[in-house]
């Protein structure tokens, strides 16, 4: 009875490691959606409207807050319009070379 009880469980091992289990590749888990596509706004940033966008104004978790000081080209912690709008345009990959 041992014996055969052994031998069955072999033969069950057996066939389970044969039939194997179908290892399907899990899907790629999708990233988590980056919301800061569309660039905000100068107006929307210049939450306190005097025409310059104080590094305290842009959100901490904006890519703007950790870009601010290569944009503040004159230092004085604000983005002019002028200075934003180099923001603004920076990787707006839009190839005019195909335009005549
Ligand atoms: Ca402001
Ligand atoms: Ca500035």
């Amino acid at each position: 009875m041992q014996t055969q009880n052994r031998l069955l469980l072999a033969t069950a091992l057996t066939f389970g490691a044969s039939a194997g289990y179908a290892i399907e590749p899990m899907p790629p888990v999708d990233p988590t959606p980056v919301a800061d596509d569309l660039k905000p706004t100068f107006e929307s940033l210049d939450t306190n409207k005097d025409g310059q966008v104080a590094k305290t104004e842009v959100p901490v978790n904006h890519e703007l807050n950790t870009l601010f000081a290569s944009f503040d080209e004159d230092a004085d912690t604000y983005l002019s319009r002028v200075e934003f709008d180099e923001y603004a345009s920076e990787d707006e990959t839009e190839s005019d070379d195909e335009k005549d």
